[in-house]
């Protein structure tokens, strides 16, 4: 149910039915909601109303999808097809097409708008829109209710401009607002050309009217919305946009006396080209409270060599300096991004990227491994390069000319730990032990190969367990002192409020809990405030954490 239009009842069916598979409950779908809001505008009065969206996550199974859909009985299903999604999309498809022909299935989204004919998911349906579907879903549900009927089964999306659209934001429910993180877009595309990414074939970027934006986003927050993730590419392109959109947030955390508290309930994610932070920005930047802004910071490779051969656009100068005055004057939670197996990227060029990066000191690394995207212009590196990439999504690299297959699984596996490790943030003390030395990669990746050696897994370990791996790993083989590197894991064990008992940790634990003199009752009371903090950051902790993901 949303906001703005009425449900279907329960005497009249819905003819149209939305659907796509999210990642994770918590990211709710933008591109379906902005198919909503423009049926009745673009399609014909009263299609909104005809019209129901479902949404599914990668949990659930393709047969109980379906079962749920056809349940519904409506004569279109329009089906959000992205990479994270593409292979129980096309399940789901197969099943739909299998138990009730006669539905039109209409797909739409980026994984399906470039390469259709070679997509059996594309020749299933009946309608494939490629690039934007706000106008052409919509007069196409029309042509498909009323007639006359489309000629085309392929309709490529027309992109009329953003004044004509009606915004997205009243289709999302009060459950959205309260427990999933609220896409919102100030901006549609990207000028730049990084040829891994599919916003590379945008050319340019446009803007939603400034002040139409922020009307929409001031009534999501009186609606009580606080978790924001903005989803435009290049957030800072336009400073006066920009400025507009963090003033906004600024105006509405002031105390009644004027001033910004300590710290907020409210999230904003922004995306930051890094080599752009004129001083009107960073005047706002720095007043935003502590955990009300993350920045992720697409770095991606710090190789002129790579920049070049891939055309991004990158001041490596700047980009550096910028993200060093984030660090230090701002209280913005800064998230960087690299990409491993670009074109001309060896490990070692990588290595001191990442070394450079990490000098530079922000809060999470994110290593990614290149993806191959159906339409990026990557795909003219192919055979020049020596790429190869799995045919399944999501198309991740296998191997190059610069590195090889084993490499780039000693590097999925050095990711993945990375994670565990670094990123999660319940290691600050013992990851400094762990990185010292003359470079921190060559220190993770000796790490990360000695803890495959040892286990043979990548999932599935408990934070204990981790600790008695970091304890053998720091003790054993790089020599260090015992009593230091207990003392750094006791402080981070503690420091991350868990309860359980790690072998190395289990005497000077008892120590700890003696030392603080905590009797029964002090201990139980430690742990209830201790509870009633944590279920009082879950949320918020969620919400970052998804926000992040990329
Ligand atoms: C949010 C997001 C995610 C979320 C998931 C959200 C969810 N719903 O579950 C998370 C963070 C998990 C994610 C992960 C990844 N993502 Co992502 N993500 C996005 C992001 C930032 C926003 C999507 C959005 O809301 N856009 C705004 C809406 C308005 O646009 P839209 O979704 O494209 O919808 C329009 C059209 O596509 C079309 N449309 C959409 N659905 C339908 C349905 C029908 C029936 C029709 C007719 C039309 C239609 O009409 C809409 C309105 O015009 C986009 C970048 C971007 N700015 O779009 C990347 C993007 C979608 N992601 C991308 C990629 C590559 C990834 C990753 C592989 C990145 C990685 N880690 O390497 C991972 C997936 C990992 C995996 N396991 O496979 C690519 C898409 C590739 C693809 N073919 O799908 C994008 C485009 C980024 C890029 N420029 O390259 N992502
Ligand atoms: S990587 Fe970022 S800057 Fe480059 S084309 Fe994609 S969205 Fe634009």
């Amino acid at each position: 149910m949303t906001a703005s239009a009425p449900p279907v009842s329960d005497a009249e069916p819905p003819r149209i039915v939305l659907s796509t598979i999210n990642a994770r409950f918590i990211h709710a779908s933008l591109g379906l909601r902005c198919l909503l809001a423009n049926l009745d505008r673009h399609g014909r009065p009263g299609l909104r109303a005809q019209t129901v969206l479902r949404e599914f996550t990668l949990a659930q199974k393709p047969v109980q999808m379906a079962e749920q859909l056809l349940a519904l009985k409506p004569q279109v299903i329009g089906l959000g097809v992205y990479i994270w999604n593409a292979v129980p999309s096309l399940q789901l498809v197969r099943l739909l097409k299998a138990l009730a022909p006669e539905i039109r299935i209409v797909l739409g989204g980026p994984e399906v708008s470039h390469e259709v004919d070679q997509q059996e998911i594309c020749r299933l349906a009946d309608h494939v829109v490629t690039g934007w579907g706000d106008v052409s879903f919509a007069r196409l549900c029309r042509a498909l209710l009323d007639g006359p009927p489309p000629l085309m089964k392929v309709i490529a999306g027309e992109q009329p401009p953003l004044a004509e659209l009606t915004l997205p934001y009243a289709e999302y429910s009060p459950r959205d607002l309260a427990e999933r993180l609220l896409y919102v877009e100030a901006s549609r595309g990207c000028p730049y050309r990084c040829e891994f990414c599919l916003s590379a074939l945008d050319k340019t970027a446009w803007p939603f009217e400034l002040q139409t934006f922020l009307a929409e986003l001031g009534a999501l927050w009186d609606r009580g919305a606080r978790h924001f993730k903005f989803v435009d590419r290049t957030f800072n392109l336009r400073i006066d946009q920009a400025s507009g959109i963090l003033q906004f947030f600024l105006d509405r955390m002031r105390l009644p006396d004027g001033s910004l508290p300590e710290r907020s309930e409210v999230f904003v994610h922004f995306e930051l080209v890094p080599d752009k932070l004129p001083d009107e920005l960073k005047a706002l930047i720095v007043q935003f409270p502590e955990g009300s802004l993350q920045f992720e910071v697409g770095i991606q490779s710090f190789n002129p060599e790579v920049q070049q051969a891939i055309s991004r656009r990158q001041d490596n100068q700047r980009t550096a300096d910028n993200l060093r005055w984030l660090l230090s004057n701002s209280r913005a939670h800064v998230h960087a991004d690299l990409i491993f197996g670009l074109p001309g990227e060896t490990l070692e060029s990588f290595a001191a990227g990442f070394d450079r990066l990490h000098a530079l000191g922000p809060h999470e690394i994110q290593l990614g491994l290149l993806k191959r995207l159906r339409g990026a212009p990557i795909a003219r590196h192919t055979e020049s390069a020596g790429m190869v990439y799995d045919s399944e999504p999501p198309y991740a690299l296998l191997r190059n000319a610069c590195v090889d297959f084993e490499t780039v699984q000693r590097f999925g596996r050095m990711a993945r730990y990375w994670d565990l490790v670094a990123n999660a943030g319940r290691f600050a003390q013992a990851l400094q032990l762990l990185l010292a030395g003359p470079s921190a990669f060559a220190a993770f990746m000796q790490w990360s190969d000695w803890l495959w050696q040892r286990t043979g897994k990548t999932h599935e370990f408990a934070q204990e367990a981790l600790v008695d791996f970091l304890f053998e790993h720091l003790v054993q083989v790089r020599q260090l002192p015992e009593a230091e590197v207990l003392q750094a894991l006791l402080n981070d064990y503690l420091a991350s409020g868990a309860r359980g008992k790690p072998r190395c940790l289990a005497q000077p634990l008892q120590a700890a809990d003696l030392a603080r003199g905590q009797g029964v009752a002090g201990a139980a009371r430690a742990e209830r405030q201790a509870r009633h903090v944590s279920q009082a950051q879950s949320t918020k902790q969620a919400v970052r954490q998804a926000a992040a993901a990329s």
